[in-house]
């Protein structure tokens, strides 16, 4: 992808809508859509101005009516001559504009294209350029608030401080090798030992997020399960409010797995009912079994759902326990259905696990019913959001491999001082964990990443 070129696309989404934009940047936008655009001289105009008038084709023929906003470089969003032409929405008018300014000399952009070129130009970092893929994909409230602290660059700054914080230590041991000749120990050990537990510590609280921001990204997963008939697909629909999933008195009715979302105060939640759990000789049955008992393991949070009428069994009691037990992060929630039924009896109660009598049948038409599942379900998430409030979560993988590869150099150089080893030794470590921080910044960087970070943007952005 070249610079010199003058790129172009349409920047808001397809359909019916009241107004589109077309974006414009590069070397040449300005007499570009100078010569599609009967109104001012735009080559002429201050930056930062918008103008109306008519945008016409190739051969002269009018296209729309339109306003021309002009940003001169370097004060533009991609640093580079940019003009935004807001004409009518629709599937016409914008496409007409575009290709206007494709016979006028710009080129189709690349998805992402734009927000490369701000981060080429130094508009934006590495990680303020994703979080603008972030927020645009994001789906729910959270989600969107935290994509927007990075937006706004307080995590790299905070990556930044850390930055410094290695160079820092990193000229103290430097300082101690020009002068190892003379066999002076200039970097005062214990200030070192001091450093490195600093870093050390700040790596480990940024990496200790990234939970949070998996859950704020791609949701939290609950799990509806428990034996066929409990009612666990009647729960799903009261859950989400509509009859998603097929309920009978049939025993085996849910097979497939159901997925539906809701977004509860801020948070988006997935919610999946799930196939009984019992030995069938049915194939398509078992399959449906198999899986529910991978996603039980796989669930952030567990519904379990039981008949109070029937009762737990053991093999349902050993894998509860089981999973309270577990250092696995699977929350399970034990929840006795029907309770219209049996109003008279008690829930069962097992060491480590919440447990709460409810009717699915009647929460269907009473929201108060489900009540005290969601406020477990907004206390599950409670820690994360208090988190995610305080300071910049860490919500990328590729972010995460970094700091855990940056946390890994520090606890080497960490051991190395501890060994004695000598500071040559030890600048090597704190150069590698210097690097793998520039690559989370893209201060140390190569194309094959860009293009793969790139290239998962819209067009137009
Ligand atoms: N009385 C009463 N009946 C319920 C309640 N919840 C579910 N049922 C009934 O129990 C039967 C089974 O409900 P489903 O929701 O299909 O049960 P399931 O757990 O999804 O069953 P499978 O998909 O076969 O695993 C249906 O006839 C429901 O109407 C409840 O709270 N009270
Ligand atoms: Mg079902």
């Amino acid at each position: 992808m070249s610079q010199s070129d003058t790129i172009a696309a349409i920047a808001t989404a397809r359909g019916r809508a009241a107004l589109a934009v077309v974006r414009t940047s590069g070397p040449a936008a300005i007499e570009i859509v100078d010569r599609c655009f009967r109104g001012d001289a735009l080559t002429a105009v201050d930056s930062h101005t918008a103008h109306v008038g008519l945008l016409v084709d190739e051969a002269g023929g009018d296209i729309d009516q339109v306003v021309a906003t002009v940003f001169r470089a370097p004060n533009s969003a991609t640093g580079e001559h940019v003009v935004e032409v807001s004409c009518h929405g629709g599937d016409l008018a914008p496409k007409l504009a575009l290709q206007s300014l494709l016979d006028h000399g710009a080129r189709m952009a690349e998805p992402g294209e734009f927000t490369e070129r701000a981060f080429l130009n130094g508009k934006m970092d590495l990680t303020q350029a994703e979080a603008v893929a972030d927020l645009i994909d994001a789906t729910s409230t959270k989600a969107h608030q935290a994509s927007l602290t990075h937006l706004k660059g307080r995590y790299s700054d905070l990556l930044g401080d850390l930055r410094e914080e290695l160079l820092n230590l990193c000229s103290l041991v430097e300082l101690e090798i020009d002068f190892s000749d003379e066999d002076v120990e200039f970097a005062d050990r214990e200030r070192l030992e001091a450093l490195l537990d600093e870093t050390e510590e700040i790596l480990q609280d940024l990496l200790d997020t990234y939970p949070t921001g998996e859950k704020l990204k791609d949701g939290v997963q609950v799990v509806i399960g428990g034996r066929p008939n409990a009612g666990k697909s009647t729960l799903l629909n009261a859950l989400v409010g509509h009859d998603r999933a097929i309920v009978s008195e049939t025993p085996g009715t849910t097979r497939d797995e159901i997925e539906a979302e809701a977004e509860i105060e801020g948070v988006l939640f997935r919610f999946v009912d799930t196939a009984g759990l019992r030995d069938t000789a049915d194939e398509i049955e078992a399959e449906g079994v198999r899986r529910a008992t991978e996603s039980i393991e796989e669930a952030d949070v567990l519904f379990y759902l039981y008949d109070l009428t029937v009762g737990l069994d053991s093999d349902e009691i050993t894998l509860l326990q089981g999973l309270a037990d577990d250092e696995s992060d699977v929350q399970p929630f034990l929840l006795g259905n029907k309770a219209d039924r049996a109003p008279d009896l008690p829930v069962a109660t097992l060491d480590g696990l919440t447990s709460l009598k409810l009717s699915a049948l009647e929460a269907r038409e009473n929201a108060d019913e489900v009540q005290p599942l969601l406020d477990h379900l907004t206390d599950t998430v409670a820690e994360h959001l208090s988190r995610a409030e305080a300071s910049p979560v860490v919500m990328n993988q590729r972010h995460r491999q970094h700091l855990q590869d940056a946390l890994g150099a520090v606890q080497q150089a960490r051991e190395a001082l501890n060994a004695g080893v000598s500071g040559d030794m030890l600048t090597l470590d704190l150069r590698a964990a210097l690097q793998e921080l520039g690559a989370i910044t893209g201060e140390i960087t190569n194309e094959d990443v860009l293009d793969q970070i790139f290239s998962r943007f819209c067009i137009g952005k």
